[in-house]
């Protein structure tokens, strides 16, 4: 069986945790202490030597993190339900977005929180930089701001359907919301879709 490791309470982990159970695929989970910083020992980077969380272990011992590949594995181990598309040119599209999304929102949200508000748990994990934290959060609201466009009468990041960019999104988005950068309550489109996801029995529990 597929080994899940996992964090309790962590943005990445819980987006991984969005795209098992809606594809209802059964792992082991094995929950690693990442704010004692168990995910940075010698023992746990032997299993992923980014050491971050989350990662799978396939039963050959192989590891592969990264939450956007891991969901393009398990869809080709079970394609239903689709989270990445129903033919070529729908998960380039996927693809697509998951890049432009990560690049322009998730990415610069994580660096602006790492280095501001979330400075003090990370500098010893990470380089900090305090200077870069602000700017960060500057190029996030453009990239926010970008997305709220793009989204006008659609439903979800990529179109008409829920693909594993949602299940990413949001986690990390409402994460960033709480700790770093509220969403601005000007950007409709992101703010219906957020609450969207709010709505979603897996996306939305709160329980974890
Ligand atoms: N791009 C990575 C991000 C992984 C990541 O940043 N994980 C966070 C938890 S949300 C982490 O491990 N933080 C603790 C640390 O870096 O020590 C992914 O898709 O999995």
């Amino acid at each position: 069986m597929i080994k899940f490791y996992t964090a309790e309470r962590a943005p990445n982990p819980r987006a991984l945790h969005n795209i098992i159970a809606i594809k209802n695929i059964e792992v082991e989970t094995v929950t690693i202490d990442l704010t004692g910083g168990e995910n940075r020992s010698a023992e746990f980077t032997k299993t992923n030597p980014a050491g971050q969380l989350p990662c799978i272990e396939l039963e050959d011992g192989q590891v592969i993190a990264e939450v956007a590949a891991i969901a393009e594995y398990l869809e080709e181990l079970k394609p239903d339900p689709v989270l990445v598309g129903n033919n070529a040119a729908e998960r380039a599209h996927t693809r697509m977005l998951m890049r432009q999304v990560d690049y322009l929102v998730l990415a610069p949200a994580m660096y602006g929180f790492r280095n501001s508000e979330g400075a003090d748990f990370f500098r010893e994990r990470m380089r900090i930089d305090e200077t870069i934290g602000a700017p960060m959060k500057r190029n996030t609201e453009d990239g926010m701001r970008w997305l709220d466009g793009r989204m006008a009468g659609q439903d979800f990041i990529c179109g008409d359907a829920l693909r594993y960019v949602d299940c990413i999104f949001y986690p990390l988005v409402s994460f960033i919301a709480k700790v770093s950068l509220p969403i601005d309550p000007e950007l409709k489109n992101l703010n219906t879709y957020m609450q969207r996801l709010s709505e979603h029995e897996i996306i939305g529990a709160k329980s974890l």
